[in-house]
């Protein structure tokens, strides 16, 4: 292919992003990202994984495009912005949702990929979407496609636009690629991002230890770690403290917004009681696009017994209700955070009710709880 079809090729294949929905467009070749794949094996080696499966399950194949399509070539990376106004406050306890699950912009993603996808295939190569899914390392595609640096909270920042955006790539076997110059480091000394962690989770720039980090240990499985339950605040899904600290995430009208009004169906906050009431198939209904350890809604019930025990008003009849209930659930893993909410909100008056539990979490937290 002649050089200069390649380069209008190229344009053409990022107008089609572009008009499709995405916000930024970039290439890179599809080498291994060796580096990455080090990254994953010591931060794994170093525990800082914490149990996540996802891309650290297997490195050589997460950071190879090679394992997506045999014989790439080429990476036509996308970012898709997803600032936006956010809806009127709700009443009641609320748990608070991060912004880049208010709706789902990994679904607007895909579609925006997958407009670029269907070209390249129409024209005879192959051509297959990536997009938050275990296959690839999305944010070292975008580094790679020159589409922005690392910030020290690891997020990938766009000049002057900052990190409100998701990633994600088609790989294909056409020879689009020109190594980009890699974006020069745009943080200097700011370090606000590690400072704002409200669990430290930061241990270095650029590297987070999931064990920490609030976004994980809303998702993870089991009981949620003691030490970091007031650090959770009103959080029920995700954790934008990292980012709301980042000059340039905070500079009006510098980042992508990309709507002047809520989107129908925003999800900012959820109401705590009602999805303490809810069933697990409405649980799962209402919130099956969230990443939930197992597909198993205690999950969300125990974040929100948290986020109650951090925010509501114990002597509100309906939140004396729930605790009430939570605390002779049949799930002893549910009782236990009800003991710890009911402590929190000074309604240790209400633990009579598991005085007798033989569950060895619930007794250990009653004892905690005494003290
Ligand atoms: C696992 C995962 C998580 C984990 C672990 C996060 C992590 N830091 O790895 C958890 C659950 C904690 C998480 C949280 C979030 N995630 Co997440 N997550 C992923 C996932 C599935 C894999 C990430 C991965 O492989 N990391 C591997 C490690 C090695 O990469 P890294 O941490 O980015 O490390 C890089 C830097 O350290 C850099 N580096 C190396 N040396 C140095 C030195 C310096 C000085 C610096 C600055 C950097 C640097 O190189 C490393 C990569 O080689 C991707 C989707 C995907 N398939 O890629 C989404 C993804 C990374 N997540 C995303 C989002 C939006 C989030 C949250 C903002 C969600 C939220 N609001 O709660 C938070 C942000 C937390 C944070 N500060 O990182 C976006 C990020 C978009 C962006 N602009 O960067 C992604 C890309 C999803 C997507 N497709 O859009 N996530
Ligand atoms: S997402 Fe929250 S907990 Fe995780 S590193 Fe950022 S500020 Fe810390
Ligand atoms: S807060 Fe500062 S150090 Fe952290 S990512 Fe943003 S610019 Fe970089």
């Amino acid at each position: 292919v002649p050089a200069e079809i390649e380069v209008d090729y190229a344009a053409e294949l990022r107008s089609i992003g572009l008009a499709a929905g995405l916000d930024a467009v970039g290439l890179a070749p599809a080498d291994p990202f060796t580096r990455t794949r080090a990254d994953l094996e010591t931060r794994k080696a170093a525990g800082l994984h914490a149990g996540m499966a996802f891309t650290y399950r297997n490195p050589t194949r997460s950071t190879d495009p090679g394992a997506v399509v045999a014989g790439a070539r080429a990476l036509v990376v996308g970012a898709r912005g997803y600032l936006a106004p956010a809806p009127a406050p709700m009443e009641g306890p609320t748990g608070k949702v991060a912004r880049y699950a208010w709706v789902d912009h990994y679904g607007e993603l895909r579609v925006a990929l997958g407009a670029v996808a269907r070209r390249l295939k129409a024209d005879g190569w192959r051509a297959v979407v990536c997009a938050d899914d275990n296959s690839l390392v999305d944010r070292e595609a975008a580094y790679r496609a020159g589409l922005g640096w690392y910030g020290k909270n690891a997020n990938l920042l766009l000049p002057r636009r900052g990190s409100w955006f998701v990633l994600g790539s088609v790989v294909t076997d056409a020879p689009l690629a020109h190594a980009p110059e890699p974006m020069a480091d745009g943080c200097g000394s700011c370090q606000r991002c590690i400072e704002a962690c409200p669990t430290g989770a930061i241990v270095a720039p650029g590297v987070v230890d999931a064990g920490r980090c609030l976004a994980w240990l809303v998702q993870r499985p089991g009981s949620f770690p003691r030490q970091y339950r007031v650090a959770l605040g009103d959080r029920l899904y995700g954790c934008d403290d990292c980012q709301e600290v980042c000059p340039p995430n905070r500079h009006a009208g510098r980042s992508h917004v990309a709507q002047d009004a809520p989107a129908p169906g925003t999800e900012a906050a959820v109401a705590l009681l009602d999805l303490l009431a809810a069933t697990d198939a409405e649980l799962l209904a209402r919130h099956g696009r969230w990443y939930i350890a197992e597909r198993d809604p205690r999950w969300l019930r125990r974040n929100a017994l948290v986020a109650l025990g951090n925010t509501a008003d114990g002597r509100e009849p309906a939140v004396e209700a729930a605790l009430v209930r939570y605390l002779s659930a049949p799930d002893p893993m549910l009782r236990a955070h009800a003991v710890w909410a009911a402590a929190q909100l000074d309604r240790r008056d209400l633990l009579a009710a598991v005085a007798h539990d033989d569950d060895a979490e619930v007794v250990a937290e009653l004892a905690l709880a005494a003290r």
